[in-house]
């Protein structure tokens, strides 16, 4: 009876050069039809294109997971220290060509299609991408999982399967109208259910304070009601070779306990239980920077985090490892504050189930966590009203209530601190209706906060978190934002990642400061010839593209000026619009000679519940219809809002851009992460000092980038002065004659009404200081016209803004968190 064990019997390593997986053109073929005829069951003739997308996903995955078997040996076997990235948002982007050229078969998997008569880019467009965030904070966590997976470094990533993503978004009668994103529709080929991966969630009840048998005291809480989380795993395969997983939970019911309602024979009612379980993970919250409140929201959070912790205590356990030595192994930072939760059900997890003295627990669980802050806007930061937290968490409210009452201990004492100041650094707001502050109970439970660009970082210690900076001065760090550049340059801009090769190698797609070797070339006209051709030809690409998305016909050869984001007050794309009427009017009037043609892009989803971000997209394509109609501008300006930004109409936009809008007022933009899309491909950036601009114009270069505006200082000298919009409108004629334009009725048929809400807040009030920036916007847009005219000086700039981008890599920001943060390590793999 010595017979060995599956695991010993199969040699990993011999089944790599395995034919099945090979990465031949052949191989890739006849794995398609395998993948077709026995992974879906269909013949080619009754083949949808459907099935053929989700045929070659079958035969690609087949290789990633071939790629990861080597990854997931060499972690076991190295026992090396990982990081588990928690995160309520994610936004991959379609996977298929991403992971083609991950494993560089793009080539001979399109050959192997061609042979059958397939378009590989007809198979690439049909996919849905996961929309599992809103905007920067959820694609940020993609590009790093991307990173940590190219670098090597053991990485999971936890998140919420949500069943509808982000709303897609149309334009009816220049109006946003949100519909129901159903990316699960025809199935996900590219995630693999783990139904043995499952953890029970309670909510709600009560707790019982006694002793165990033992007389130990003991904690119980009996919930009101449980579900289940099962794991729904994505491979995320990084350039070349190794891998990460993007680990997803799902909400389903937990048959036995709707078991007692089914065997009374109330049949209906266990199925109503099943459906409320599953309400969980049904759909993303479609507000960035503003939080309501809502119960389902604090579920979700509580859901995931607590499968993930779970998850994260089981791989510890199951390796043989002591439980007190799980912030050795595992790094897990926390994307803001949705997943903060977690700090007071690890200490659950460690007090309460695993027997752990508070002491000992509260040094695991400080050690484990890092706490990224993402947004300083007052609306952003979250808070829960005690009622609703307690009905929801009633454990971890207590839990909670002892991590303040050891922290404000320690604060009254050791270091004595008064009244005031303590009631400000509570985990409770106490200043009116009690509140549990997210951002404390992370600060307060993690060894390092940190903020997303040098400015962030800094303004989160003097403003929000300036009384715990002064506490633990050591606790706070920076890592700037960073973007892959395989996706969005190699991948959505291959014509010049080629160009970009054939002169300086290809070593800048691992290590992007090596795009500093073109700056030799920058003056070289042979080169800009070529640079200036590719981004006419992207530009062409995307006039075509928005051409059958709105039907508005855009000129190749303008000027591409494009603003893409989230649509919110503070980022001003109504200043953009104010330019636009300035320029429209102006050129109206016969004046601006110089003018250059621009085509004026814009691209963003609002919050649905927002009102005057929603009204300021009816006034964004209420100027393109006046301005695209007029025959005596047209042929020297058009105005296009692009629907429904998404990853994969981004990957459109970035390459296509001449002119990159970065116009928040400063002081509010965390960072951005459009500002380096952008840049990476080649567009000059108009911008505020603000966010990661600031830093992209120090590597850039001062005379590469176009400045305007007020900085943070004059922003709050403004303030405490009393700004007065309403002055500025008043001495600025031309100015004025922009504003009224926009309630004369001349942009809605006559209606005066249905702006006025914009103006008057413009104004009257003003936050975002847009009429303090008016002027010094139109004169840097002047400068940008002027340089336009010297196509040869452009093109050095452009290049030289690509030249000067390595800083903003992810790979760069991974490597950051990794020393200063994770210590963490990658593998070696042989
Ligand atoms: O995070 C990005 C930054 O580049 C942006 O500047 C910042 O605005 C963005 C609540 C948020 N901050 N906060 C959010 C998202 C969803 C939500 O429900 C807040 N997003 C940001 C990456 O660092």
């Amino acid at each position: 009876k010595d017979e060995k064990k599956f695991s010993d019997k199969i040699n990993i390593a011999s089944t790599s050069g395995s034919s099945r997986i090979s990465h031949s053109k052949e191989a890739i073929k006849a794995s398609f039809l395998d993948s077709l005829f026995y992974g879906i069951g269909r013949v080619p003739a009754l083949a949808t294109p459907n099935d053929r997308y989700t045929a070659l996903a079958l035969t690609i995955r087949d290789r990633i997971f071939q790629q990861f078997i080597l990854t997931t040996e060499s972690i076991s076997k190295q026992d090396a220290r990982a990081v588990a990235y928690l995160s309520a948002e994610y936004l991959p982007g379609p996977h298929l060509a991403n992971n083609l050229l991950n494993l560089e078969i793009t080539a001979q998997t399109r050959e192997a299609m061609e042979e059958l008569g397939i378009e590989l880019d007809d198979l690439i467009a049909i996919e849905e991408e996961p929309g599992l965030g809103n905007g920067g904070l959820g694609r940020l966590a993609s590009c790093y999982l991307d990173s940590l997976a190219t670098l090597g470094i053991p990485a999971i990533a936890y998140g919420i399967r949500y069943e509808f993503g982000i709303f897609d978004q149309v334009i009816k009668d220049g109006w946003q109208v949100e519909l129901t994103d159903k990316w699960l529709h025809y199935g996900n080929p590219w995630e693999v259910v783990r139904p043995e991966i499952a953890y029970e969630v309670k909510f709600g009840g009560r707790t019982e304070h006694g002793a165990d048998s033992n007389g130990k005291f003991q904690v119980t809480w009996v919930p009101g009601s449980e579900v289940k989380g099962t794991a729904y795993d994505t491979p995320i395969l990084g350039y070349k070779g190794n891998g990460a997983v993007l680990r997803l939970w799902r909400a389903e019911a937990i048959e036995s306990f709707d078991f007692a309602a089914f065997n009374l024979g109330d049949y209906y009612r266990a199925v109503e239980a099943k459906m409320l379980s599953e309400n969980i993970t049904k759909v993303l919250y479609p507000n960035d920077q503003a939080q309501g409140g809502k119960e389902l929201r604090l579920k979700q959070q509580y859901f995931f985090v607590t499968c993930s912790l779970q998850d994260i205590i089981r791989l510890h356990l199951i390796q043989g490892r002591n439980l007190e030595r799980l912030h050795e192994k595992f790094a897990i930072q926390l994307n803001d504050t949705h997943p903060a939760i977690a700090i007071a059900e690890l200490m659950r997890l460690l007090v309460d189930v695993h027997q752990l003295d508070w002491a000992k627990a509260w040094h695991i669980t400080q050690n484990c966590f890092a706490y990224t802050n993402h947004t300083l806007l007052p609306e952003a930061l979250e808070k829960w009203s005690i009622p609703l937290f307690e009905k929801v968490l009633p454990r971890h409210l207590e839990i909670i209530y002892e991590i303040n009452h050891r922290f404000l201990e320690e604060i009254r004492h050791q270091h004595s601190y008064n009244n005031a100041q303590i009631a400000g650094m509570s985990i409770i707001d106490e200043s009116g209706e009690r509140y549990i502050r997210m951002a404390h109970l992370a600060t307060i439970g993690s060894h390092s906060v940190n903020g997303v660009s040098a400015m962030h970082s800094e303004l989160l210690k003097k403003e929000v978190l300036h009384d715990f900076a002064g506490l633990w001065p050591d606790k706070f760090c920076n890592v700037t934002n960073g973007i892959t550049p395989r996706r969005f340059l190699y991948l959505s801009n291959t014509p010049l990642a080629e160009l970009i090769s054939s002169y300086i190698g290809n070593g800048w797609i691992t290590d992007l400061d090596q795009l500093r070797k073109l700056e030799p070339y920058a003056d070289d006209v042979s080169f800009q010839n070529s640079w200036m051709e590719i981004k006419l030809n992207n530009k062409q690409h995307l006039a075509a593209l928005l051409q059958k998305q709105t039907g508005i016909e855009i000129d190749p050869a303008m000027l591409f000026d494009i603003q893409a984001k989230r649509i919110h007050e503070y980022k001003r794309q109504h200043l953009k619009v104010l330019h636009i009427l300035s320029v429209y009017l102006r050129l109206k009037k016969g004046e601006l000679i110089n003018f250059s043609p621009s085509a004026f892009i814009f691209a963003g989803k609002a919050a649905p519940g927002y009102i005057m971000a929603k009204l300021l997209i009816k006034l964004i394509n209420s100027v393109a219809d006046l301005v695209n109609q007029d025959t005596e501008v047209n042929d020297k300006m058009k105005v296009v809002f692009m629907p429904d930004f998404n990853v994969k109409n981004a990957q459109n936009l970035y390459p296509a851009a001449d002119l990159s809008e970065q116009i928040s007022m400063a002081g509010m933009e965390a960072s951005g992460t459009g500002n380096m899309k952008f840049s990476l491909n080649g567009a000059l950036t108009i911008g505020t000092l603000d966010g990661a601009n600031v830093e992209i114009r120090q590597e850039v270069g001062e005379d590469n980038f176009f400045l305007f505006g007020l900085s943070v200082e004059q922003v709050q000298a403004n303030k405490t002065a009393g700004y007065q919009p309403y002055d500025i409108y008043q001495q600025n004629q031309h100015l004025r004659e922009v504003l009224d334009f926009i309630v004369s009725g001349a942009l809605s048929q006559g209606d005066t009404q249905l702006f006025r809400p914009l103006y008057e807040n413009l104004l009257y009030q003003d936050p975002f200081m847009l009429l303090a920036d008016y002027q010094s916007y139109i004169d840097c847009q002047e400068q940008v016209h002027e340089l336009w005219r010297e196509p040869k000086e452009w093109a050095r700039k452009s290049i030289l803004n690509v030249a000067r981008m390595g800083k903003f890599s992810s790979d760069r920001s991974i490597r950051d968190y990794s020393d200063l943060i994770w210590k963490v390590t990658p593998i070696n793999k042989k």
